[in-house]
């Protein structure tokens, strides 16, 4: 096969595999994306992560990670379904844990995909990445021309908005790399105007420390919220969707192919009264396989006493 046809190949791959969009760059270091990352871990704009201090050489470049890697192939997955949130209750869940963990549903997909590439290209190797590790998936993203990082940081495209996952192979395989695309945002600051706690502090900048993803979901559950976040969750309980609800290019998104995404049992917002009174078994039954985990049983009853003590939280019209 010559590069390009493997790269077809892959491609089409990508695509019979289930994967809604594919795109491909080429394995160099990252140069702004990086400068912008170590800006943004000294302004402390990452929190509590403290992960997210290590492994910078990983992260700027994928060949600490697989040596003499040439391609970093990235894919996303669709997760929208065309339900809402209820708006008239607290309790709202993010979308993209509605369904099953994506964990769970990218991993083989990514381990399906990194076959075909090891068998287009004979004595490549592979390795894959879904939220898993050091690799820097939105900036590998737009380098591999699959959307461009909108104003609100998720990455989207015309055809699909911003509801979906990424992945990424990075490969030895030498591929044909994909052009950026043009960033479609223009003058809209929705996403800026509409976040309830001013997360995004300048277009495509977010600060964890504000967002409400972050404290829904990844602040441990023996920190309590603070006074200012606890009193403008607008009715979240786990996640945040305002800032891609909003975005005009999520509005005609069709839906995922992938059932395992579509809301279990119909629940989109959960009763805060019914979060705080359930039992360590009721939590680990109700929740297997749900990203919603992630929270643990005590991190969801912070959120959802804060909910029940703040009557500012009811969701406000529309959102
Ligand atoms: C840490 C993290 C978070 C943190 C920090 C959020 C953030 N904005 O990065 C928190 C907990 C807040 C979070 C929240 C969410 N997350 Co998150 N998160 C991650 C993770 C693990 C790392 C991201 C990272 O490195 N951030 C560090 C900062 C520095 O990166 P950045 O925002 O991209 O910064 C760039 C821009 O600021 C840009 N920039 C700065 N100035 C300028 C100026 C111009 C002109 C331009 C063009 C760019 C630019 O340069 C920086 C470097 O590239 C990734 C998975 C991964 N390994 O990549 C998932 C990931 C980004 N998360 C994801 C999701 C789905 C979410 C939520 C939507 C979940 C939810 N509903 O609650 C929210 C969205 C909140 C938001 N508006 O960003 C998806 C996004 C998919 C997509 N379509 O883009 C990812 C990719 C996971 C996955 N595999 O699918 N997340
Ligand atoms: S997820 Fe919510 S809190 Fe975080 S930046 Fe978006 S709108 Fe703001
Ligand atoms: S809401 Fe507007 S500014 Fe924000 S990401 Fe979407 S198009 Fe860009």
């Amino acid at each position: 096969m010559t590069r390009q046809e493997a790269t077809e190949h892959v491609k089409a791959a990508a695509t019979a595999i289930g994967f809604d969009a594919v795109g491909i760059a080429e394995a160099v270091p990252l140069v702004d994306p990086i400068q912008r990352y170590q800006a943004w871990i000294e302004q402390g704009r990452h929190g509590m992560l403290g992960w997210m201090e290590r492994n910078l050489d990983k992260r700027q470049d994928v060949s600490q990670i697989l040596p003499e890697a040439r391609s970093v192939i990235v894919v996303a997955k669709n997760y929208f379904t065309p339900y809402e949130h209820s708006v008239d209750q607290p309790g709202k869940i993010s979308r993209y844990a509605w369904g099953d963990d994506y964990h769970d549903v990218l991993t083989p997909m990514l381990d399906a995909l990194s076959a075909k590439v090891e068998a287009a290209v004979p004595g490549s190797t592979t390795r894959r990445y879904v939220d898993t590790g050091p690799v820097m998936e939105k900036a590998w993203a737009v380098r591999a021309g699959l959307g461009w990082q909108g104003k609100h940081s998720n990455v989207l495209r015309r055809d699909i908005g911003s509801w979906f996952f990424l992945g990424v192979v990075i490969t030895t395989a030498d591929l044909v790399a994909d052009a950026p695309m043009e960033d479609f945002c223009g003058t809209c600051t929705a996403c800026l105007d509409a976040c309830p706690t001013q997360a995004i502090v300048e277009p495509y900048v977010v600060d964890s420390r504000k967002c409400l993803s972050y404290w829904t979901i990844e602040v441990k559950p023996e920190h309590p919220l603070p006074a200012e976040i606890a009193k403008d969750l607008d009715g979240w309980l786990y996640g945040c969707d305002v800032c891609q609800d909003v975005c005009p290019w999520n509005r005609f998104q069709a839906p995922t192919t992938e059932p395992r995404f579509q809301p279990r049992e119909q629940v989109t917002n959960m009763d805060p009264q019914s979060v705080v009174t359930l039992s360590p078994e009721q939590f680990a039954d109700r929740f297997k396989g749900s990203p919603m985990k992630r929270a643990k049983l005590a991190g969801l009853q912070r959120t959802a006493a804060a909910l029940l003590q703040n009557d500012s939280n009811a969701p406000k019209e529309g959102s």
